[in-house]
């Protein structure tokens, strides 16, 4: 009786350790590790908060180079597969037409950042076609930090995620661009960028 008594108050004591650790865990990084320095990156509040070198085309993106905000790439293309956002299957996402023009960066955007500190970039990608992949190329500062050939399969959600040390810099000039410039397929949806330093 007095064995298992004992038991009970370890065990009691070892879940408030763990609880304790984790609370403290959570406290004193969870800051660093959710805090997404891009406003809008689920799109959910349309088209603000980035910057494009493609044209957007809010009701039709037959034309290469354009670009809408939608629910759903069946909204803006009568040839595309239909399906719905990364974040929660009912908001927005940027559906892109891929440029045939080179380096065309559909998305950039300006974020301050930490001396000496190591980010992360990522995000979702997904075809609303089924042929020509997107190959997504990223840079930071105008160096090219890591590229993604977005895999076949139209409406397969696919993460890209990449490490960057900002060295010197306090100011990232983040840019995604497309270096496959065929006309036919070459067609993706964007969602859920995010870009956060690493705790160290
Ligand atoms: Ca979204
Ligand atoms: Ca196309």
């Amino acid at each position: 009786m007095l064995i298992e008594k004992h038991k009970n108050t370890d065990s009691k004591r070892k879940k408030i350790i763990i609880f304790l650790f984790f609370l403290c865990f959570f406290i004193l990084f969870l800051p660093y590790i959710v805090q997404n320095q891009i406003e809008n990156g689920n799109f959910e509040l349309g088209n603000i908060d980035f910057s494009t070198e493609y044209i957007y085309s809010p009701d039709d993106i037959w034309n290469e180079g354009t670009y809408a905000i939608t629910t759903d790439p069946g909204n803006v293309h009568r040839l595309a597969v239909s399906f719905r956002d990364h974040t929660n299957s009912k908001g927005y996402m940027m559906v892109v037409n891929g440029s045939i023009k080179k380096q065309t960066y559909f998305w950039k955007k300006f974020v301050p950042v930490k001396p000496d500190t190591i980010y992360i970039l990522s995000g979702w990608v997904a075809h609303w076609s089924i042929e020509n992949p997107a190959h997504l190329c990223f840079y930071i500062n105008n160096n090219p930090i890591s590229e993604f050939i977005v895999p076949y399969g139209a409406g397969e959600w696919h993460n890209f995620s990449f490490i960057w040390n900002s060295g010197g810099n306090r100011e990232a000039l983040i840019e995604i661009c497309d270096s496959n410039i065929l006309a036919p397929g070459n067609d993706f949806v964007l969602d859920d960028l995010y870009f956060s330093r690493v705790f160290q």
